[in-house]
């Protein structure tokens, strides 16, 4: 900071000396932002150092040996002069790794760890579809935080296990104090997302639904993809927001309309933001076409947003509103019509959720077609009820293997 310009001069100059090299910029766009599209004033000295930066790549040619690369996960915002000839002109997408990078990925991160015999890479692998780099090592960082909280000398598939609902679904706060009626209300909300999800085609297959609040949230549904998936269509558009009113409906059918409670608020804003995207992105209303209603990107004047609406009429306006909620009513009329024909098992998941607080997606199953839950002793334990007070449990269910001789946090 305050030196941005002789700093870039002093890299270029480096690099030459050492040519034949490769200069890595890391998060260019933190530099590289379009010029003038900040809030007042107070990027000189960045805008300096862009221009540096220009100078310098315009000053070089390819038979000095040097190469330069940077990484952003934001091109867009990136100014064009960067991008043209001659400076940053080739450009490498990056995309999400697939099953196999995730396995290769994965036996980076893990190769400093002790492992035990039972972990399969590949099954991580394949049960972390849509994971980036950084979310598989921040899966392995939290397998090894988790195994060392626990004096565990290996890391087991266990601790993969949490650790990736811990990635997806955020922390456990098992420590929060529920009322039993917040708990019934979170069961049957969670119930009724579970149960629109599985039956309604489209949908992809229950992960876990639990009541142990996690994150932000006083309970969770998940779904995950079996495969990678690179897009969604409109039929499974609609499933995923008629699923997402389950929660909401559920809670109205078993407690009364008046009794609903204000937790729905994320599910509205997930249902609403798919629903306008079906609408105003991917050209999925008959009344409105395949015409692109939004701008790409919103951009923010002195504080305020200016990009809404440009050439929009007011006609159009309200026929996209219109649109947004057609798909909603019909999710929400869905969800209700599902929960109603399907209460027997609403009540029977909710109960169920109340006694063993998560379930995973096929113990759900299993219990709609009447078979009885089994309790996996040595596999779910920390998520029963059992009548151990919980402060004593891991004392009782985790056997101490000493301490270990290395640093489980490797990574
Ligand atoms: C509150 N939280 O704010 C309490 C603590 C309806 C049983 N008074 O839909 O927990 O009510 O299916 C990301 C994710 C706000 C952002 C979840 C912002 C949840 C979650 C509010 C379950 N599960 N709602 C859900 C819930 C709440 C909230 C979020 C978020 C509830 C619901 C939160
Ligand atoms: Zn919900």
């Amino acid at each position: 900071v305050g030196v941005g310009a002789s700093r870039v001069r002093d890299m270029f100059d480096q690099g030459k000396k050492s040519a034949p090299c490769i200069i890595f910029i890391d998060e260019i766009d933190a530099v590289g932002r379009h010029r003038g599209a900040g809030l007042g004033g107070g990027n000189d000295e960045r805008e300096q150092t862009l221009n540096q930066l220009l100078v310098e790549m315009d000053g070089f040619d390819a038979a000095e040996g040097v190469i330069l690369i940077a990484a952003t996960n934001r091109p867009d915002v990136l100014d064009p002069a960067l991008l043209r000839p001659g400076r940053f002109d080739r450009q490498v997408v990056v995309p999400n790794p697939d099953i196999q990078g995730r396995q290769k990925i994965l036996n980076v991160h893990i190769r400093r760890l002790p492992l035990s015999p039972d972990v399969d890479v590949k099954v991580i692998a394949r049960g972390t579809p849509g994971f980036s780099g950084a979310d598989l090592a921040n899966l392995v960082n939290e397998a090894a935080l988790l195994a060392a909280r626990k004096n565990k000398r290996l890391v087991t598939m266990r601790e993969f296990e949490d650790a990736k609902d811990k990635v997806l679904m955020g922390a456990e706060r098992r420590s929060m104090v529920m009322t039993q009626k917040e708990k019934e209300l979170t069961a049957y909300h969670e119930a009724g997302h579970a149960l629109v999800g599985i039956f309604t085609p489209g949908n992809d297959p229950l992960h876990k639904v639990t009541i142990i609040p996690r994150g932000r949230a006083l309970g969770v549904t998940m779904n995950l993809p079996e495969r990678d998936r690179y897009s969604e269509s409109k039929m499974e558009m609609k499933a995923k927001i008629a699923m997402i009113f389950g929660g909401r409906v559920a809670e109205e059918i078993i407690f009364g309309k008046d009794n609903i409670t204000s937790g729905a608020s994320n599910d509205i804003l997930q249902a609403t933001n798919k629903a306008r995207a079906m609408v105003v992105e991917w050209g999925m209303s008959d009344r409105l076409g395949p015409l692109r209603y939004s701008e790409n990107e919103e951009e923010v004047f002195l504080g305020r947003s200016v990009t809404q609406s440009k050439t929009m009429s007011d006609e159009t306006a309200k026929l996209i509103d219109e649109e947004i909620r057609l798909l909603i009513d019909n999710a929400e009329k869905h969800a209700r019509k599902v929960l109603k024909k399907n209460i027997k098992h609403l009540h029977s998941l909710a109960n169920a959720l109340l006694e063993f607080e998560t379930l995973s997606g096929s113990e759900v199953n299993d219990l709609i077609k009447g078979k009885k839950i089994k309790i996996n002793d040595d596999v779910d334990i920390n998520s029963k009820k059992t009548s151990i007070p919980r402060s004593n449990q891991s004392k009782v269910k985790e056997k101490k293997i000493g301490l270990n001789p290395e640093p489980v946090i490797g990574s």
